[in-house]
Parts: C-alpha cells; sequence; structure tokens
C-alpha cells in the first residue's frame, strides 16, 4: 500500500478511475500516440484523514509554458477574486507598506488588484505562458514552483509577508511540509496565510469526482490540514465557505497563538464529525454513488444518441477528463466540447479524443443537449444562454446526480 502523502500510514485506494491521461493535456492528432497515462486513484488516510491521490503526476508534465488555464476566462470568478483581494486588504493587509505573496497567481486575476493598489506583492507562478500574462497586465511575478527554498529567497530579497495567498493551488503541491515551512519562513509574526480549495464536504456531498484529476493531489478538509498545520506551530483561525468550482472552503491560517481562533472554525469541525468526513464507510459509500453516475450518465447519452439527438459538450475543463476518460466518453456520444479558451481549440480532449472547439461552433448550430461540464460555472453560462434554451436546448449535468436541467 501507498505511503500517505502527509503522515507516511500506509493508505488503500477506496476508487480508481483506470487509466487517465493528464487533465489540461489537450493534443493535436499527431501527439495521439504518445499520449502520458497514469492510474488516477484516490484514498483516504484512517490516521490524519487526508484524502489524497495514490498514484502522483510529475509536476513538470503539467505546469509548463503552454498551460491550458487561464483563470481570467470566467467574469464571475474575476469578480471573486475582486472581492477576495478586498476581503485580505480590509482586514489582514493593514501594516504600512504590506507585502503580499501569491502562489499559483496564474495570470494575475486576484494580485492585479493589489498592483493597482500600488501595493508591494509578488506572484510565484510555474507556468510560462500564464505567468508571461499576469506580467503583461502589470503584476510583479516569478516564475518558478513554490517550496521551501522559495520562501526563505523570497523573505531574503522583499522582505518578510504580511500575507501569503492561494487559491485551487495549495492541493496541487504534493509536499505540505516544505510548502508550510516555505509560508512559515516567509509570513512576519502575525502574517496570515489565507487559501482556498475544493472543499471535501461538498465533493461527498454532491459526488462532484470530476474534482480528483492530476493536479488535484489533495481533497483537503478542516479535520486532516488542523494535525499537518499543528505540526508546524500554525493553526486555522477562521473558515469562509465559497460557492466557487462548485463549493470551495477558504482557510486563514496564521502561527499559533498570534491571532484569535474564530468560533466558526469550531462550528465547522462539528459539521464534519457529523458529514462522517472521517469515517472509512462515507468513502466507501462515494465510490458507489460515483460508479451510479458514471452508469447513468452513459445510459442518458446512449439513449439520446439512439434517439437521433445531437449531443456536444460545454466547457472543456479538466474536470470533463475524469469525466469522459472513466465513462468512456468520445465523440460518439459527445460531438465536440466548445471553449471559449484560444489555446484549447483546434485541439483534442486528453484521453478521449472529442474535438474541442470556439464558442461559435456552439452557436451557428445549437445542439439538442449539452453537457454542462464547466458546472461550476453554471450560474454565469445558463444565465447568458438563453437563447440556446428559447431555441430548445437543454443542458445535462452529472452533479449532485444525473438530470436533464430544469
Ligand atoms: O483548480 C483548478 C481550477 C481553478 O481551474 C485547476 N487545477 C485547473 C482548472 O480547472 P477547470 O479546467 O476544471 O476549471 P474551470 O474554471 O471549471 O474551467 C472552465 C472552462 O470552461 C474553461 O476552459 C473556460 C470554459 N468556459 C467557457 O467555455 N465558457 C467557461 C465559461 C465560464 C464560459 O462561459
Ligand atoms: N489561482 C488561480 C489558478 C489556479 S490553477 C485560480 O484560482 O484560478 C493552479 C495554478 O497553480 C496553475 O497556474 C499552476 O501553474 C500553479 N502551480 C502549480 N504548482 C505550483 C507551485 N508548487 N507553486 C506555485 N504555483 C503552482
Amino acid at each position: 500500500m501507498p505511503a500517505c502523502l502527509i503522515c507516511a500510514a500506509p493508505v488503500g485506494d477506496f476508487i480508481s478511475f483506470g487509466r487517465m491521461p493528464i487533465a489540461n493535456g489537450f493534443l493535436m492528432p499527431a501527439d495521439f500516440d504518445r499520449e502520458f497515462f497514469f492510474e488516477l486513484k484516490t484514498g483516504y488516510c484512517e490516521r490524519c484523514h487526508m484524502v489524497q491521490l495514490t498514484e502522483l503526476v510529475d509536476p513538470s508534465k503539467m505546469f509548463h509554458d503552454h498551460y491550458a488555464y487561464f483563470s481570467s476566462i470566467s467574469v464571475r470568478m474575476a469578480q471573486h477574486f475582486a472581492s477576495f483581494a478586498g476581503m485580505v486588504r480590509e482586514r489582514y493587509v493593514t501594516a504600512a507598506d504590506p507585502f503580499v505573496v501569491e502562489v499559483g497567481s496564474n495570470d494575475g486575476i486576484m494580485l492585479q488588484h493589489f498592483a493597482t493598489a500600488g501595493l508591494r506583492h509578488l506572484g510565484v507562478e510555474p507556468s510560462a505562458n500564464v505567468a508571461a500574462a499576469a506580467r503583461a497586465s502589470g503584476v510583479r511575478t516569478v516564475c518558478r514552483f513554490f517550496d521551501e527554498e522559495a520562501g526563505h529567497e523570497i523573505r531574503k530579497e522583499y522582505g518578510a509577508a504580511d500575507a501569503f495567498l492561494g487559491a485551487n493551488v495549495i492541493c496541487h503541491i504534493p509536499d505540505m511540509h516544505t510548502l508550510i515551512k516555505g509560508v512559515r519562513a516567509l509570513l512576519k509574526d502575525d502574517g496570515v496565510f489565507v487559501f482556498e480549495e475544493p472543499y471535501l464536504g461538498d465533493i461527498v456531498s454532491k459526488a462532484s469526482y470530476d474534482q480528483i484529476y492530476d493536479e488535484h493531489v489533495y481533497y483537503f478538509s478542516l479535520q486532516s490540514l488542523t494535525p499537518l498545520l499543528a505540526q508546524h506551530e500554525m493553526e486555522v483561525i477562521d473558515v469562509l465557505p465559497q460557492t466557487t468550482h462548485g463549493g470551495s472552503m477558504r482557510y486563514v491560517v496564521a502561527k499559533r497563538g498570534a491571532r484569535p481562533v474564530a468560533d466558526g472554525v469550531a462550528a465547522l469541525r462539528e459539521r464534519e464529525r457529523a458529514m462522517g468526513l472521517m469515517l472509512p464507510a462515507t468513502y466507501q459509500e462515494l465510490r458507489r454513488r460515483i460508479e451510479k453516475s458514471r452508469d447513468d450518465l452513459v445510459s442518458l447519452l446512449k439513449e439520446l444518441r439512439a434517439a437521433g439527438k445531437r449531443v456536444t459538450g460545454y466547457g472543456a475543463t479538466s474536470k470533463s477528463t475524469t469525466v469522459t476518460n472513466y465513462c468512456g466518453i468520445g465523440s460518439d456520444l459527445v460531438e465536440f466540447i466548445s471553449d471559449t479558451t484560444p489555446g484549447k481549440q483546434g485541439r483534442y480532449s486528453p484521453g478521449t479524443h472529442i474535438p474541442v472547439v470556439p464558442y461559435d461552433r456552439f452557436v451557428e448550430r445549437y445542439p439538442d443537449y449539452a453537457v454542462l461540464f464547466a458546472w461550476n460555472h453554471g450560474d454565469e453560462i445558463v444565465a447568458k444562454e438563453q437563447a440556446f434554451r428559447k431555441a430548445g436546448g437543454q443542458f445535462i449535468s452529472y452533479v449532485p446526480n444525473v438530470h436533464v436541467m430544469a
């Protein structure tokens, strides 16, 4: 059995999704026969409660100079990060001449708000193409992976940080111990580490298994983060649930004893206990719900196909790579996936090789059904696709179960 990445106890898998390609590895036909695959499988550590991948992909295969995901592609996410930055400035960045660091800063979607306010800031972003986009919009960015060494080096060059931020990135970093050591080394004594990630409680309650893919090494809960942070003399001082990415949790962390702990922390601990997040049986049940979701989706798509309906995909998300490969959905069931990201268009989906086409193709000739692979942006998408619905088109979602959206 593989060893837990956090506490080294043996961890068994509760599910395997089988052979899986790189989630964001949209590719050209010339590369089909040298596509990389690994086994996507997930385990729950009964000792430290961390849900995690039990086979890892080398980060350099995922984060490089042609990373496919540009954060600013969603208008709602841009608004969300404006508000995240505002909250950090208001509550935690109150000292004179503050310094803010963000890891996984991508195209600068959040840090630009610190940059335009004239505050000292630094993005740490290993994917060179998105880092270049951030620099082009005035966000100071270094192109590297953050680790312990980076924490020491940044402190030496820029001084200690008031706030260390991350969104949808901390769960991407396999060595959490060196990460936290780096954060500790870089933060002022009363500095804060604020990060938000897809929340395990939402994944379990919605059976949103598509959050599981190579980049997401961990599926955090308060219960699993608490002992990990304690080993490094840090603690969670506040928890703020978010609706983004299908349900996320924002954790505010400080050095132990440096700041008061909000009441919400104990309340969330209780809720997690009540939800059974610390019970192995919860994950066995989750596996059964995931298998049912797969079977229901495949049956529905086959039925529609047999009835002569046209079905396309909406949003070539990383998450869709797990769904299409696990369910065995190819272009026989989903004609194409439309996406607004220029770098994904004209390529093919990882593993199942469904054509990824510009958004215009969807509008030119509406399908009968569109599988909402970007279900986490459902509000934004449904609001702007009134014409599709008026033309008789319907969205299919598989969260929290497979259904045609009303
Ligand atoms: O954690 C991660 C999150 C933040 O972003 C990364 N590991 C990778 C990535 O995950 P994802 O690809 O599942 O993220 P999204 O935000 O669900 O991707 C949405 C996709 O849908 C993008 O390719 C853009 C596209 N899209 C579209 O075509 N029309 C999105 C919207 C809102 C639209 O209206
Ligand atoms: N924060 C953005 C981007 C999330 S995608 C948002 O929420 O939209 C994850 C990002 O983390 C990618 O841009 C990737 O290049 C970056 N990343 C991955 N490993 C990292 C590491 N060790 N240090 C810093 N950034 C990392």
